[in-house]
């Protein structure tokens, strides 16, 4: 279901981990999530989950998991389908992740892929697994991260 209506959210401040909230209006072509949080010193790993729905038994698709494996130095990027990862993705040009730090995500659907920047710098593509994208509703943010905001937007 996609309500709200896009441009109708405010912006989350200091959502409690684990994080699922709606996506106002799904994802579509043009929607811009920017979260904005810090690494706890000691984290292991966290990640981001762009949902189809909110099933927890079975567990929901996930159209796009950015998982930070912060002391693995990795970030993997996969796709969840009826309770199955499918091929991970796993280069990056850097590890923007840092224990003690803040980051800022930005995550741009566009109609081909996600693009997705971080710390205002473009980082990796994730090519849709999943269509139509509108049915995307549910964002969900686990593991160890601390998060100040979550913003939706959309850019026409
Ligand atoms: O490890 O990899 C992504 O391909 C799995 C992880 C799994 C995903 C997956 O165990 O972990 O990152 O949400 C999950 O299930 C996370 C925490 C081969």
């Amino acid at each position: 279901l996609c309500y709200p209506e896009p441009g109708a959210a405010q912006p989350l401040l200091n959502p409690s981990i684990p994080f699922l909230g709606q996506i106002p209006g799904c994802m579509r072509p043009g929607t811009m999530v920017v979260i904005q949080g810090s690494v706890p010193p000691n984290a292991d790993r966290f990640a981001i989950n762009f949902q189809i729905g909110a099933s927890t038994k079975p567990r929901a698709d996930i159209a796009f998991h950015f998982a930070a494996r912060v002391k693995a130095g990795h970030i993997v990027r996969n796709t969840l389908t009826n309770e199955k990862w499918g091929a991970e993705e796993r280069g990056v040009p850097y590890q923007p992740f840092v224990p003690g730090q803040n980051f800022e995500i930005m995550v741009l659907a566009v109609k081909e892929e996600f693009k997705v920047a971080v710390n205002g710098q473009h980082y990796i593509t994730y090519k849709h697994r999943v269509r139509p994208l509108k049915k995307i509703d549910y964002l969900a943010i686990n593991g160890d991260v601390t998060i100040t905001s979550v913003r939706f937007q959309d850019e026409q």
